[in-house]
């Protein structure tokens, strides 16, 4: 296979979503923020060509739970691609860090395990303002670059098999 020159990538196209099936783990928690970033992800599924049947939405009770959401839809919903999407702010004690170390974690181990990708979409900030900054507010809609990820991680996945 030729190699490009680098100048001849195009990083800026997503490719079409239309025959791509995917699941959209949300946390309760901070319910403000996280419903923006479902909102945002699931608009720009749709922009993409995505169908709406093909773009199946769960809850869960707070960050921690996204894990085995995530697996639940690997195991249960057929589909190709999964977003979680969550919210934990630094608060006086420990909690944070052992939150966002947990799914962390066990968010990296199920992209490993299903072989499929499983797309990072926590906000993990200082503050509420941080947070609203980036589910809809002045930096953007990670909610939006979530669903962006899971559809180029798809894209890659079929390019290659
Ligand atoms: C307990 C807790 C706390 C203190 N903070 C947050 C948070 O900021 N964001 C979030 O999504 N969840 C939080 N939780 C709940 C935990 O994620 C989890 O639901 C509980 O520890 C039960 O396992």
């Amino acid at each position: 296979m030729a190699t490009k020159n680098l100048s001849e990538y195009d990083l800026t196209t997503v490719p079409s979503a239309a025959s791509m099936k995917f699941g959209i783990v949300v946390a309760e928690w901070n319910y403000e923020i996280t419903g923006a970033l479902a909102q945002g992800a699931a608009d720009t599924l749709k922009r993409h060509g995505a169908k709406d049947e093909n773009i199946i939405i769960k809850h869960v009770p707070g960050t921690f739970e996204l894990t085995l959401g995530a697996q639940y839809l690997a195991e249960y919903a057929g589909v190709d691609a999964i977003i979680v999407l969550g919210c934990v702010i630094q608060g006086e004690t420990r909690h944070f860090d052992f939150i966002c170390q947990g799914v962390t974690q066990g968010i990296t181990s199920l992209n490993m395990k299903y072989n499929k990708p499983f797309i990072f979409g926590v906000l993990t900030t200082d503050n509420q303002q941080q947070a609203l900054d980036r589910a809809g507010g002045k930096l953007g809609n990670k909610g939006d670059e979530a669903a962006v990820t899971a559809i180029k991680m798809l894209a890659l996945r079929n390019d290659l098999k």
